[in-house]
């Protein structure tokens, strides 16, 4: 899979540095994804009790990763890792009905912050795979997108752990930045 990538972001390479963050709900799949992603070597750090964040520096694209939910105090180191961010990957696992209003929300509070104003969004809809998985036109209801003004969004159904829709989601991702 990391082939496909490496060609995928040989559209990228001229432009400087960038951030990608990929968040969620825990569970949701992120660390799955970061892993299948085979972009190089995961670094965990953890700046305070309670926030894990995982990095992988792949050329000039970082991906920052970490669980959002929880406390506002964490919350408000989030803000570190929001700069000079370009893309925004929303991981759900579709088949968590009794969370999906929860990672509505947060997703409506990531989107909200002033260095979102740019970013593009791209919703992985996990766990396809799941017999009760909500389908991509179901999420897209739940999660308030057809409602966003002025934002550039793409559902793509994934199951990270096989790997699928995975490429899919961040040609789309590529695309939309390589355009800029
Ligand atoms: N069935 C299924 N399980 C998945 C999928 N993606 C991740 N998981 C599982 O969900 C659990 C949480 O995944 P993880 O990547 O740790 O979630 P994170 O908390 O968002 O980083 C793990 O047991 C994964 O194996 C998927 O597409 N389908
Ligand atoms: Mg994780």
């Amino acid at each position: 899979m990391g082939v496909f990538f490496s060609n995928l972001w040989t559209r990228l390479f001229e432009k400087k540095e960038m951030r990608l963050l990929m968040v969620g709900l825990d569970a949701a799949g992120k660390t799955t994804v970061l892993y299948k992603l085979k972009l190089g070597e995961v670094v965990t750090t953890i700046p305070t009790l309670g926030f894990n964040v995982e990095t992988v520096e792949y050329r000039n694209i970082s991906f920052t990763v970490w669980d959002v939910g929880g406390q506002d105090i964490i919350r408000r180191l989030w803000r570190h890792y929001y700069q000079n961010t370009k893309g925004l990957i929303f991981v759900v696992d579709s088949s968590d009905r009794d969370r999906i209003e929860t990672a509505a929300e947060e997703l409506k509070m990531m989107l909200a912050e002033d260095e979102m104003r740019d970013a593009v969004l791209l919703v992985l809809a996990n766990k396809q795979d799941l017999p009760k998985a909500m389908a991509a036109h179901e999420l897209t209801e739940r999660l308030g997108l057809h409602a966003l003004r002025g934002r550039q969004w793409f559902v793509q159904s994934t199951c990270a752990v096989q790997g699928s829709g995975l490429y899919e989601g961040l040609d789309w991702l590529t695309d939309q930045l390589s355009k800029r």
